[in-house]
């Protein structure tokens, strides 16, 4: 006997697209036939017609830690997985960040252990797996090369994580060059992933610091402060020092043309160049943070702005800082960059997407920035204390359904399920058990989706719009809300059991936990 049986849906990998029924069995994909018999199945669900897909895999996401130097985020690994079941991701890769209080060679193992203990606490409703945030190097030198290497070494061993992120910058976590060579040193002994935040930090502080003494601090000015050219310039940088010891790369967050045209250039080359954009640059446009303000603010840019902060007139006052639930780093960029993230999902320059969910509560964003306030009447902050971040978890795979592939940005369904399911798997080392459906060997975690073109009234289910409530996360705004979307996961299954339908998420059917993963089988040297 079969635990459950899907019968009439499309079944959509990354490589095929074909009808077909799926038999599952301890949690595993057991059986792919023509026509499964239901006598066989526990429980059988109609797919009605509807595509089934691998569930996605979410491989940036931020989570509360007990290490809260991100600041307090709105959800918990427990909501974050609520929220991702909800839109159709079936596992996460959240981050621990490195404490460093711990020392010696386990001290990135302690780092790890503490945030995995936390987790465990929690409800998971799906899987998840942790990358580590490093940005402080115990040992900056040559000699502390061998440090380096066991406590990498011993990290994988003890919990199986194979994949670092260091920042160019933000003051406290931006690494020299040399500590990010370092870096990509001991990765490349360890065959790990090295995944970059690539910013240059000192063209940030110095045109913050140039903003703020005109009087420019409303949240548009973020986007101003971190124009594309310096993402593009810490991305070639990075990408000198990764040729310079041969090892692969991963850009995480990528926004600038600047930087896809880099990227594009090192992969021609045939450099092994990875890289990760997220829907908001997709989707979103600067014109979201101008919100409510009269003035030409575009007049403002690269450090040749006049003091004209006075001139900034509020047509609404209330809500002008709604600008900053838009704030994130990279920035959203000018609307004309958005036809460079399509083109660089279909054409291969983005091995995948994430959604860099960090959720910080719009009404916390307001009090971190107020508690500086230096603008017209105090009633504003500046931009620079509001913390960089926003949801995402829940409505990257809708989002991409709808815009992407529905309206042909994405080129086809194997594509689709490329950047979301499948090439994050085998980036971080979880495929094929994750991001495929591959009988005896892969997770059974799928989403079945709603039939397309059915009369609209045959799905009352169906979401049709984005708003906050259906999101199932901790945070109490969306930067998506009011998009349409025409389609949405209508189940959600996660190792054989339903935790989302029709809705409804099924908090009994929650089992998810800790992944240990291997190594990347695309990004790491071998
Ligand atoms: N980078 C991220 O990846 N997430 C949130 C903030 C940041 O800078
Ligand atoms: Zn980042
Ligand atoms: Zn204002
Ligand atoms: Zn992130």
């Amino acid at each position: 006997m079969y635990d459950l049986v899907i019968k009439n849906g499309i079944i959509c990998t990354a490589s095929d697209l074909y009808r077909a029924d799926i038999a599952i069995g301890n949690g595993l994909i057991e059986c792919i036939a023509s026509n499964i018999d239901i006598n066989l199945a526990v429980e059988v669900i109609d797919a009605e017609g509807g595509l089934i897909t691998p569930g996605g895999i979410d491989a940036h996401v931020h989570v509360d830690e007990p290490l809260k130097l991100l600041g307090n985020l709105a959800d918990t690994m427990e909501s974050a997985t609520r929220s991702a079941i909800a839109g159709g991701t079936t596992t996460v890769i959240a981050f621990a960040t490195q404490d460093v209080s711990k020392t010696g060679p386990k001290a990135l193992s302690h780092s790890v252990e503490s945030v995995v203990d936390e987790y465990a606490q929690q409800t998971l409703y799906c899987d998840y797996a942790l990358h580590l945030i490093l940005f402080q190097l115990e040992k900056s030198s040559i000699e502390g090369r061998d440090l380096l290497n066991a406590q990498l070494q011993n990290m994988y061993e003890d919990f199986g994580v194979t994949s670092v992120k260091v920042f160019m910058t933000y003051p406290g976590l931006q690494m020299s060059d040399y500590d990010i060579l370092s870096t990509m040193h001991s990765t490349r002994t360890n065959g790990f992933t090295t995944m970059i935040h690539a910013e240059n930090g000192d063209i940030v502080r110095w045109m913050t610091e140039d903003l703020e003494s005109k009087g420019l601090l409303h949240a548009y000015y973020h986007g101003i402060s971190r124009p594309p050219a310096i993402e593009g310039e810490a991305t070639n940088r990075a990408i000198v020092l990764s040729s310079t010891l041969n090892t692969p790369i991963l850009f995480v967050h990528v926004s600038s043309p600047d930087a896809i045209e880099a990227i594009n250039k090192a992969q021609a080359k045939g450099l092994r160049v990875f890289a990760e954009t997220c829907p908001q640059y997709a989707l979103l446009s600067d014109q979201e943070t101008m919100c409510h303000h009269s003035v030409n603010l575009l007049d403002c840019d690269m450090g040749q702005t006049e003091n004209n902060g006075s001139k900034l007139v509020d047509q609404n006052e209330s809500d002008h800082f709604v600008g900053a639930k838009y704030i994130c780093s990279p920035p959203i960029r000018p609307k004309e960059c958005q036809k460079h993230i399509w083109n660089g999902i279909n054409s291969g320059t983005f091995t995948i997407v994430g959604s860099d969910h960090c959720s910080y509560y719009y009404n916390e964003k307001m009090s971190a920035a107020s508690k500086h306030r230096a603008f017209h009447d105090g009633k504003d902050g500046r931009f620079r204390y509001i913390p960089n971040g926003m949801p995402g978890v829940c409505t990257r795979m809708p989002l991409l359904f709808t815009y992407g592939y529905l309206d042909n940005k994405i080129k086809d369904m194997m594509k689709f399920v490329e950047v979301n399911c499948t090439n994050p798997a085998k980036l971080y080392g979880c495929y094929p058990k994750k991001g495929s459906i591959l009988p005896g060997v892969s997770d059974a975690d799928l989403v079945i989706w709603y039939p397309q073109d059915p009369a609209q009234d045959a799905h009352p289910s169906k979401p049709t719009t984005i708003k906050n409530s259906i999101l199932e996360h901790g945070c109490d705004y969306t930067p998506f809300e009011g998009f349409k979307v025409s389609n949405w996961p209508r189940y959600t299954i996660v190792k054989g059991r339903v935790v989302y339908k029709e809705g409804t998420v099924l908090k009994y059917n929650a089992t998810g936990r800790y992944v240990p993963r291997g190594k990347s089988t695309m990004c790491c040297s071998k």
